[in-house]
């Protein structure tokens, strides 16, 4: 299989995680592209001109960073990321879906930002930075579910905050004072799961 990503995007860190976590680092040849500057190329790949992309030894192409952690888990039962049934699935799933809407918001501000200064709308900015402060508060009042076997959930959150932290640091703490965490119990869990190997070997650069 070949995954097209690039070493800045969340969502092709998600998939990475997942397939450091699964053991599948062997069947994934790693293939670096930039959206922005390839986007012929990588729409060739990916109609939607996004990435991660994963190409398949039958040469289908699965996108879209959850349709490919997904399909990446269900190659087999060995350590699933996601459980197979009940409530626990859904909540997993929840969690991922959390996550990327985090991701999203945080991403938009990003590329939004990159726009000439006048063409940039302010009340979108404002409006995903609360979006992205909803979300925090939402996964610190919830982080007991997070507790126990590293799942999707535990991947999608590290990417996302992971990201936060890479571009937008200033929305993780208090703006008068850097050193406070304004989701302590939140910021305190990543500060740990950062240091995971598979987060250390897929860091953000
Ligand atoms: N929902 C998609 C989002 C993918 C996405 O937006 N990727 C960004 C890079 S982080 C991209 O390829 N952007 C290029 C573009 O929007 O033209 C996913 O989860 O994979």
């Amino acid at each position: 299989m070949k995954l097209y990503y690039s070493n800045t995007s969340p969502y092709s860190r998600k998939v990475r995680l997942v397939i450091k976590m699964k053991g599948l680092d062997k069947q994934v040849e790693d293939i670096l592209i930039n959206p922005f500057e390839d986007k012929a190329k990588l729409k060739a790949i990916n109609p939607l001109g996004k990435i991660p992309a994963l190409v398949l030894e039958n040469n289908e192409v699965l996108f879209d960073s959850p349709v490919i952690c997904h399909y990446l888990d269900s190659l087999s039962e060995d350590k699933p990321l996601i459980p197979r049934k009940g409530w626990q699935k859904w909540l997993v799933l929840r969690w991922e879906a959390l996550a990327d809407g985090l991701t999203d918001a945080a991403y938009n501000i990003v590329v939004e930002r990159r726009r000439p200064a006048s063409e940039q709308s302010i009340s979108s900015i404002s409006q995903w930075a609360e979006e992205i402060q909803q979300v925090l508060h939402e996964m610190e009042i919830r982080l007991e579910e997070l507790d126990g076997e590293t799942t999707l959930a535990h991947l999608a959150v590290g990417a996302a905050i992971g990201y936060l932290d890479f571009r937008l640091p200033e929305l993780l703490y208090e703006s008068n004072c850097p050193q406070v965490a304004i989701r302590p119990q939140l910021i305190s869990w990543y500060e740990t799961f950062k240091t995971h190997p598979p987060m250390l070997t897929t860091r953000l650069s």
